[in-house]
Order: C-alpha cells, then sequence, then structure tokens
C-alpha cells in the first residue's frame, strides 16, 4: 500500500521510467502525479510501480551514490537538479555539465578561489573542480593530463573548455603576456573558426586540441593548439538560418568606410557566399563589437597591420568571387588568368595536355573547390602563426622538465537526416574516443577493487572494438577502401561503394545498401546506427585542386596567397603528379597522434548536456537528455559497476549495519581500536586477522576508508579512525 507523498517510479511509455508522487484527492482516491505534471490513476497499474530509492527523491551530487543505479535514476537526478539550477553532477570522477542558457554567479574569482587546492567531491560538482583536479595531480605527480570534453553541438563544450582555461590561468597566477596571448587565440580561432547553425549560435566547425606547457613552479609558459577539420563548405554554401563564418560578418560591419571602399566592399546582403542561410544577422551577437575584439586578440598575438589588411584582402576577394557568375563559350585573353583556370580543365592524354571548356555549373563548382581551398588554408596558416607565437620549445636543454594539461573541445556524434564523408570521419573519432573512455572507465574500477583486497574476475566488458575494427582495423576496412579507391584513377563513388558491400557483407556492424540504386550503407556506431550516403565521398576525400588552380596560384604575386600555400607549390614545381595524402588519411593522422597523445596522460572527463533544442533555460527535454546518457557512456559507466560491486557502503555505514553480526569479542570497543591500529600500525599483522571473515571484510572497508579520504599523516587517519570506532559502537 502506498503512503500520501510517497515517491515512486511509473512506467512512462517511452521505455524509461518516471518518477511520480502518490497524491490523494479530495474524493480520498489515491492517484499519482509524475515529473512532467501528468496525473496517472493508481489501480491498474500497481504491479509495474517501484518504491523510489531515496537518493532518487532528492538528487545527489555524485550518481555513483543513487540507490536506483539505472537510466531512470540517471535521467531523474540531472531532471532534479535541472529544476534547482544545478547544472554540474559527477558520475565517478566523470562531470557531467548540463547547458543552463543563461550566465550563472558560478564562475567569479571568488569561485575560483573556493576550488583551488579541494578535493574533488568536497564542494559541490563544478568544472573548476575538475580543472584543479588536473592542477593537483599534474604539480603533485609531475603527470601530464588531459580533459576530454564532449558532447553534441550546443551542449556547451567550447565554454567549458573557456572556463577551464580560465581557472587555470588564475591559479597559475602570474598574470604574464604569454598567458593573456593563450587566452587571445580564443576569439580569433572562433571568429575564423565558429558560426551561427541552427544548433548553436557560436558552434564551432572543427574540433580542436590546446595544450598548456606549466615549468615546475607551475606557471604556465606556453600552449599548443592543434585543429581538426574545419568545415570548408560553409564559405560557400550554408543551410537556411545559418550564417557563414563570423569573420566575415564581423569584418563587412567593423571596417572603416574608407577600408571597405578600398576593397570594393559593401553590405553583407550584397554577396552570395553570405546569404544562402537567409541570415545576416544573429540575435545576440555584435559583429562590429566583435570585430574590435578580434582586432585586439590579433595585435596582441603579434599580427602585424600588414598581415591584418593582407588576410581582409583575401577574405574580400573570396566574397567577388563568390558574385561571379559563368556563361557558356567564355573567351579568355590571358592564358594562365583566374579565368581560365575556372572555366576550363587541363589533362594529359597520352602524348599532350590538352584543354577542355567546362559548363557553366562546372565552372562554378571549380569556384566554390578554389575559394574553399584558400579558406581552409588561410585557417590552418592562422593556427600555425597562433602557435608560432604560444608555442616555444624550451631552450634550457634537455634535462628542462615541463608539464602540460590538454584540452581536448571536438565534434560530438553526428547524425543527419543526410550524412556525408565528414560525418563518417567526425563518428570515427567518437568511436575512437568512446573506446578510450570506457576502458578508462573499466580500468578505474579495478584498480579500486584491487586497493581494496577484492577479488575481480570473470568480467568482460563489450566495447566498441568490432566498430573501429570495421572502419581502420581489419584488412580492407572502410577507410582503407575509400582511400584506395580514391587514389585509383578510375575509381566512382558507385565502385568504392560495391567494393564496400561485396567486402563487409558478413560484417554484423556494416549495413550494405539495399539494391544497385541505393546509394547509401550504414554502420553501427556506439550511439546508434548512421546511414551515410556515398555520393560526393572520393572528390571529398581526395580533396585535390586541380593542377590548373595551383598553377595559377603559382604565378600570383600576393605573399599571403603564397604563403598559405607554400606545400602545394614547392610540391607542384618538384613532381607535378605527386600523390598527396588524401583527407581521410591526414585526418587518421592527426587523430592516431591526438589518441597518443591522450594515452600518455591521465585522462579526465566532461560530458556536456543540451537540455533542450531550443537553446532555452529552464526546460528539460527527457528523450534528448536519455539518448545523451546514452551516448556519452554515462550509462556504459554505470553498467561496468553493475557488472562489478555496485553497492558501496563507507566504513561508518557499513558497521551501522552490520555491527550485529559481529562476533562480541570484536565488538568490545577497546578490541576494535585495537584491532584497526594494528592494522593500521602494521600491514604485516593482518594475515592473522583473515580468521574471521567479517573482520577481513571489516578490514577492506577500514582499507577502502583510508583510501577514499586522504589524510596528511598516519597520525591523524589514526585519530580519525578512533574517534569514529568509539563513536559507532558507544
Ligand atoms: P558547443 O561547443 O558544445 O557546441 P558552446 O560551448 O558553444 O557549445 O555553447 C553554446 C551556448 O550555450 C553558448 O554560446 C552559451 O550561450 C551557452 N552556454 C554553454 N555553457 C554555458 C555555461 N556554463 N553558462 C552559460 N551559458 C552557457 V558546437 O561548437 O556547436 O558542438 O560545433
Ligand atoms: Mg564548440
Amino acid at each position: 500500500m502506498l503512503r500520501k507523498g510517497e515517491w515512486v517510479w511509473v512506467d512512462s511509455g517511452t521505455g524509461v521510467p518516471i518518477g511520480a508522487r502518490v497524491k490523494v484527492t479530495d474524493t480520498g482516491h489515491q492517484l499519482l502525479v509524475d515529473d512532467e505534471g501528468k496525473e496517472h490513476k493508481l489501480s491498474q497499474k500497481e504491479d509495474s510501480i517501484r518504491v523510489m530509492h531515496p537518493t532518487s527523491v532528492e538528487g545527489v551530487d555524485d550518481m555513483i551514490r543513487l540507490g536506483d543505479l539505472n537510466e531512470a535514476g540517471l535521467l531523474r537526478n540531472l531532471l532534479v537538479r535541472h529544476r534547482q539550477g544545478i547544472i554540474y553532477t559527477y558520475t565517478g570522477s566523470v562531470l557531467v555539465a548540463v547547458n543552463p542558457y543563461q550566465e550563472l554567479p558560478l564562475y567569479t574569482a571568488d569561485q575560483v578561489r573556493r576550488y583551488h587546492g579541494r578535493r574533488l567531491g568536497e564542494l559541490p560538482p563544478h568544472v573548476f573542480a575538475i580543472a584543479d583536479t588536473c592542477y593537483f595531480n599534474m604539480s603533485r605527480h609531475n603527470r601530464d593530463q588531459c580533459c576530454i570534453i564532449s558532447g553534441e553541438s550546443g551542449a556547451g563544450k567550447t565554454e567549458s573548455t573557456k572556463l577551464v582555461l580560465q581557472f587555470l590561468a588564475a591559479v597559475s597566477g602570474q598574470h604574464s603576456w604569454i598567458e593573456q596571448q593563450i587566452l587571445e587565440a580564443n576569439p580569433i580561432l572562433e571568429a575564423f573558426g565558429n558560426a551561427k547553425t541552427i544548433r548553436n549560435d557560436n558552434s564551432s566547425r572543427f574540433g580542436k586540441y590546446v595544450e598548456i606547457f606549466f615549468n615546475k613552479d607551475g606557471v604556465i609558459e606556453g600552449a599548443r593548439l592543434e585543429q581538426y577539420l574545419l568545415e570548408k563548405s560553409r564559405v560557400c554554401h550554408q543551410a537556411m538560418e545559418e550564417r557563414n563564418y563570423h569573420i566575415f560578418y564581423c569584418m563587412l560591419t567593423g571596417m572603416t568606410t574608407e577600408q571597405k571602399k578600398n576593397l570594393c566592399l559593401g553590405d553583407a546582403s550584397e554577396f552570395n557566399y553570405l546569404k544562402r542561410g537567409d541570415c545576416i544577422v544573429c540575435d545576440g551577437r555584435d559583429d562590429a563589437k566583435d570585430y574590435t575584439r578580434i582586432r585586439t586578440a590579433l595585435k596582441i598575438l603579434t599580427f602585424t597591420e600588414t598581415h591584418c589588411w593582407e588576410i581582409l584582402k583575401l577574405l574580400a576577394a573570396l566574397l567577388h568571387l563568390g558574385n561571379v557568375s559563368f556563361e557558356g563559350n567564355m573567351t579568355w585573353v590571358q592564358p594562365a588568368s583566374l579565368g581560365v583556370s575556372l572555366t576550363y580543365r587541363s589533362f594529359m592524354t597520352n602524348r599532350e595536355r590538352v584543354s577542355k571548356p567546362l559548363s557553366s555549373e562546372q565552372a562554378a563548382d571549380c569556384r566554390d573547390a578554389f575559394v574553399k581551398a584558400i579558406y581552409g588554408k588561410l585557417f590552418i596558416w592562422i593556427v600555425g602563426r597562433i602557435n608560432s607565437v604560444i608555442h616555444k620549445t624550451p631552450t634550457n636543454g634537455p634535462k628542462y622538465v615541463r608539464n602540460s594539461i590538454g584540452l581536448l573541445d571536438i565534434f560530438g556524434f553526428e547524425n543527419f537526416a543526410s550524412n556525408s564523408f565528414e560525418q563518417l570521419c567526425i563518428n570515427f573519432a567518437n568511436e575512437q574516443l568512446q573506446q578510450f573512455f570506457v576502458r578508462h572507465v573499466f580500468k578505474l574500477e579495478q584498480e579500486e577493487y584491487t586497493k581494496e583486497d577484492i577479488v575481480w574476475k570473470n568480467i568482460t566488458f563489450n566495447d566498441n572494438t568490432q566498430t573501429l575494427d570495421l572502419l581502420v582495423g581489419k584488412p580492407l576496412n572502410v577507410l582503407a577502401l575509400i582511400d584506395e579507391e580514391s587514389h585509383f584513377p578510375k575509381g566512382t563513388d558507385v565502385t568504392m561503394l560495391n567494393k564496400m558491400n561485396q567486402v563487409h557483407a558478413k560484417c554484423n556492424i556494416y549495413i550494405p545498401s539495399k539494391n544497385t540504386h541505393d546509394m547509401e550503407f550504414g554502420i553501427r556506431h556506439f550511439a546508434g546506427v548512421v546511414y551515410y550516403d556515398s555520393r560526393g565521398f572520393l572528390e571529398k576525400n581526395r580533396d585535390t585542386l586541380s593542377s590548373d588552380i595551383i598553377k595559377l596560384i603559382d604565378t600570383t604575386t600576393n605573399k599571403l596567397l603564397r604563403q598559405i600555400f607554400e606545400t602545394q607549390l614547392s610540391g607542384a614545381q618538384t613532381d607535378g603528379r605527386k600523390q598527396v595524402s588524401t583527407l581521410s588519411g591526414q585526418f587518421r593522422q592527426s587523430l592516431d597522434s591526438l589518441m597518443k597523445a591522450l594515452s600518455i596522460c591521465q585522462p579526465h572527463f566532461i560530458r556536456c548536456f543540451k537540455p533542450n533544442d531550443n537553446k532555452k533555460s529552464m526546460c528539460f527535454d527527457r528523450d534528448l537528455c536519455i539518448r545523451q546518457l546514452r551516448y556519452s557512456g554515462m550509462i556504459d559507466t554505470i553498467r561496468i559497476r553493475k557488472l562489478g560491486y555496485p553497492i558501496r557502503h563507507t566504513f561508518k555505514q557499513f558497521l551501522q549495519r552490520y555491527r550485529v553480526l559481529l562476533k562480541t569479542t570484536v565488538c568490545d570497543p577497546k578490541t576494535v581500536r585495537h584491532y584497526y591500529l594494528e592494522y593500521d600500525d602494521d600491514d604485516d599483522d593482518d594475515k592473522d586477522d583473515r580468521d574471521n571473515d567479517i573482520s577481513v571484510t571489516l578490514q577492506s572497508q577500514v582499507r577502502g576508508y583510508l583510501a577514499r579520504k586522504s589524510y596528511k599523516s598516519k597520525r591523524e587517519a589514526v585519530t580519525v579512525l578512533q574517534a569514529h570506532t568509539r563513536g559507532m559502537l558507544a
């Protein structure tokens, strides 16, 4: 029989039970009101109702402590806290951060001081607590740390990254010029690499890994940026309600009339490349103000006036190119002109080089490829320049020690209505990170058991090895096949797809296309099945500029343009048909070195959650959150824990609960005290004590207790333990 006011779990119709409270109506009938305010009749479903564990009623700081250690429990814990305005929650040492979509007074200098030097779990969960743990572990153990920040678009990865960086800069406490330069790299990166999308007004369209270097005194002395896979297509095309990269709108509102006149620039609405999404202004952003901010940042990072002007000139050229249209039958006077390069394609026959005119459509594609290549190279060049300023290799000789904290802010798992080559690369990256995460959680769990002398056997965990094998592991894996076909002059998307279907037909992770007209194939990712449209794969993967365009660039006197294409130009001069590495090849390479770097660090994880799709505060979408709980690995974390020993008491709780089982002799406060002291003072003695089952269990509880809390000295530990045992057995 349920009592009035009691909390229970009821079926929500979505597979994940929802919390509900027993209410008694005026007529004396009982009914249930669930977390979303919906009323449920009691009578029919009583057998599907379970009483809620007290920890789920109010919510807990660490989800591991939930009595109801399941999806419903995790979900409700986030919900209850979200309603109280609490955005941070732990799952063990993993931080879950729910985007508040409002400014919270959580990040002041006072808060930095409050969290600095405290242990994880001592204070309410906070991104600063994770940052401080990184800093503490690095300084204490001289070990490199990394912080992996994940989540879907708009979940708060970039903001969290900035907060960790802000904290580290504050506690490393020098307010030096280099620190300032590292912080100022961000506005530049965001100007050139972020854009308004339907999911996020400031969406990063590239992945990044920032390593911050500290000297032996814990002072920041430099940093290094690595960027991954900028979305180049955005420069030429944007979906409805989306914008091109911020920098274009900023320069057009921020430059002086004089400067604009010089570059023949007007309003954003005059440029095809800026209005494809029918969205010129972005609510809540002030492009003119941002322009000033970007210029200041560029100055701090030692970009000269000339550099800046060259960049603006190049960006203006891209905008003008976007307004060029092509008609049939164009004739050109100059042979190596831009016009010829965009409207003709030359190729080698057996004997000679011939030129073929392109259709106006092909010419427009050629123009876009040119523009995308320039923007992509410009971005890489800017990152390189920033690195040359903030990343100084140590000059103090080989013995010089420095430690680092790496922050990974990378695109989350993607599954759209239509997925292409970019999604395959992004999801591949996420598979690798997922494996890294699950293995880490598994390892931690194992370490905990070893520490407590608990036998851990026969526990195997299914991770996503199979998917990774299909993608990059086994012979003729998916990425290898794509690469092979890209190098093959006659290869097309169709021949590539056929090969994949053939080779992987029997693999249950791969879903072949349905028939010969179907251009889609599917892959079972850890976060769900994604269907990829193979059209355009090879061209995107080849990522080459036509040799005509490279030749054209080689004729330019524009210094910046020559600089950003430096590698291509030098390559073109030596060997015209040199095999360039493919996009997926490059991506795999940089991902490999990222994984290598991560694997030698002690990792920390921040899982960012998006509470709803409308960028609204105080609105919690259950379905959206359960999906994120699943693919962020939170459910895996508890699954692993449940495979082992999910229930954990502190020593005190344990003793309170089981003291009745103790033999009276052991229960004598004096003996007990002596026993523990003995154990604590001399490890060799505990062999004798193992005769008694209960005392062995107790002993490992004591050890666990001592391990969990850390004390400054053994003396302190003993005193605390003494006080505890006395209190408990009194
Ligand atoms: P993302 O990096 O995860 O998305 P952002 O970090 O850009 O997401 O966050 C999106 C927006 O959410 C920000 O512009 C803020 O308005 C808001 N926000 C996030 N975290 C906080 C916070 N702690 N406090 C206040 N507001 C916050 V993407 O880059 O799109 O994957 O590609
Ligand atoms: Mg971002």
